[in-house]
């Protein structure tokens, strides 16, 4: 049995771990490191060099594993120009250039017709809305932040199938680009790459011969290509793997990735350019960190990540991946394209093998992070359990106000919220917390319910992974708020979720019920039993 590196890059911190299929699945730490807003010049920048210095000392620390699978926080992307250089550094999601800038497409075209096309919420720093905000002349491809740092390490360029149906620019039914809407936005559609999907195991494990090149085309496109006949057609639009169409592409006679094209055991729906991608690291990678191995396509939306690695041993679960964000909801086999579902907030964003996450995005736990950076960072620890004595319902706030979305003092913006519904405001800092867990819980039912109401999914249990698993205050107050059974942990799930694609990908592990099976079978989790309590009160009391 082998051992995998993942690479879990969360808005808060990035970790390298390594993950073990001997005798069950362990996972271990090898590196963590912070993440975070760089303000510079009045915009908010992730530091994505420092980033991948830390990702390959963490590789180096790991040493050789059978393959490396990577996955960050959604939505956000770098500008590669004709040259394959970077453009820029990349843009944090809550900066401010976004602003009006959804308001202004949706002038143009309808929220029904975007939702209709991606089945994506509307959230303000969509990729699409951010691309619109960006300056695009010198840019040649936009790759997603995992499908960037694949870049660096591998040579190859791509899109990650999980990740790209955050962008908004993503067909929900078709699970190709959107080029008719991307188009239409005035957007060039060469920016948008070849789409990859995550360890398919049925093209993983044949061993494709090396030289299978299509004319000029690159020999490892078609090494890595499940191509389908809608995708033929598709590949009239600019494909960007050699940067326009070509012949080969587009006639099919000498088109080798047909012949690898069939046993994909998808169901036709999905139509990705580069199934079961592989890529080899660089030279000067494998050098760096001391050894040579290989970067396979994983679910690289974290959130993806962590919902393969729920778990769920009933089908009637829901999920809350907790984190810096809450991400509330159900896991469906076919997108809820509704017009309640679209004021609801709601969004079908892609799962593995063809699932959809049918979920809403919940402030999260970036309202206590926010809040302790204000106060200068004291110890978590004792602040939860002071929080945990605090009286209970005292303050509670609708944790998805947009004015809790950008950086900066958040117990400031709680107060004033609090007075906002006629509430007074929490006079210390257990008070704050406890407000804050209170606000959040709340948050977590209102999304639960929505997801059960709008999709009509039976939900019997439900899972919350992520950090947040460890917050117990956190997780016995979401049991109470949902009226459901909570089993919290795993703490790890997307890191956990992307070495499980791989392990697939490599043989070693069936599909998304035996991966559930095994992480239940291995994995610290804790049970909490709902204990009551006025939510509906609470809920009627945020409006205000
Ligand atoms: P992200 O991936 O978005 O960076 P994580 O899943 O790593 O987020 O979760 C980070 C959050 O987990 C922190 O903001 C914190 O609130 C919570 N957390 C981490 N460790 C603990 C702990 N020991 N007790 C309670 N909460 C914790
Ligand atoms: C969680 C997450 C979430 C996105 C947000 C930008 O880390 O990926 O799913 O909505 O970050």
């Amino acid at each position: 049995m082998s051992r995998f590196a993942a690479v879990d890059l969360g808005a808060s911190s990035g970790r390298v771990m390594a993950g073990d299929l001997d005798n069950g699945l362990s996972l271990t730490e090898i590196h963590r490191f912070a993440n975070g807003p760089v303000r510079v010049h009045g915009t908010l920048h992730w530091d994505i060099l420092g980033l991948y210095r830390e990702i390959l000392y963490g590789l180096r620390a790991a040493g050789p594993t059978a393959s490396i699978g990577i996955d960050s926080w959604a939505i956000d992307y770098g500008l590669i120009d004709a040259r394959g250089a970077l453009i820029g550094n990349p843009v944090h999601y809550r900066d401010a250039r976004t602003n009006g800038v959804r308001e202004r497409v949706l002038a143009e075209i309808t929220s029904a017709d975007m939702y209709d096309i991606s089945g994506l919420q509307f959230l303000p720093f969509n990729t699409v809305y951010q691309l619109l905000a960006d300056q695009l002349e010198d840019a040649e491809t936009m790759l997603l932040i995992p499908d960037l740092l694949s870049y660096w390490l591998t040579g190859e360029i791509g899109a990650e199938l999980t990740n790209a149906s955050t962008t908004g620019l993503l067909d929900v039914r078709t699970q190709s680009w959107a080029y008719p809407l991307i188009d239409r936005l005035g957007l060039p559609s060469k920016l948008f790459p070849p789409l990859r999907l995550p360890g398919n195991p049925a093209e993983f494990g044949r061993d494709l011969p090396e030289q299978t090149g299509i004319g000029g085309a690159r020999t490892d496109a078609a090494k890595q290509t499940s191509w389908t006949g809608k995708l033929w057609a598709e590949t009239e639009q600019p494909t960007n793997w050699t940067g326009r169409p070509t012949a080969e592409h587009t006639s099919g006679a000498e088109m080798r990735g047909a012949e690898v094209g069939q046993p994909t055991g998808w169901t036709g729906r999905l139509t990705a350019e580069q199934t079961g991608w592989t890529g080899r690291l660089r030279a000067e990678v494998a050098e760096e960190i001391g050894w040579m191995g290989k970067v396979t396509a994983v679910a690289s939306h974290d959130t993806a990540s962590a919902v393969v690695a729920v778990p769920a041993t009933d089908p009637d679960f829901a999920y809350i991946s907790c984190g810096t964000w809450s991400l509330a909801g159900v896991e469906l086999p076919a997108p809820v394209l509704t017009d309640e579902s679209r004021e609801a907030g709601f969004t079908n964003e892609a799962g593995i093998d063809g699932t959809v996450r049918y979920l809403r995005n919940v402030m999260g736990l970036w309202l206590l992070q926010e809040s302790l950076r204000t106060w200068g960072n004291p110890e978590l620890g004792p602040l939860l359990a002071a929080a945990a004595q605090a009286r209970p319902f005292a303050a509670i706030v609708n944790p998805d106000m947009p004015i809790f979305l950008p950086p900066g003092d958040m117990p400031a913006r709680i107060a004033a919220e609090c007075r906002r519904t006629g509430q007074e405001a929490p006079g210390d800092l257990p008070g704050f917390v406890r407000c804050v867990l209170e606000s959040l819980a709340l948050g977590h039912r209102m999304a639960i319910r929505q997801a059960i109401a709008l999709s009509g999914h039976r939900v019997n249990v439900i899972h919350l992974v992520g950090g947040g698993s460890r917050n117990t205050l956190l997780c016995q107050l979401t049991a109470n708020a949902c009226g459901l059974p909570v089993v919290a942990g795993p703490t790890e799930a997307t890191a956990l979720g992307n070495v499980l694609v791989q392990a697939r990908a490599a043989g070693e592990i069936g599909g998304l019920p035996e991966m559930r099976a095994l992480v239940a079978a291995t994995q610290d989790l804790k049970h909490y039993q709902p204990q009551g309590g006025d939510w509906a009160e609470a809920e009627a009391r945020i409006q205000g």
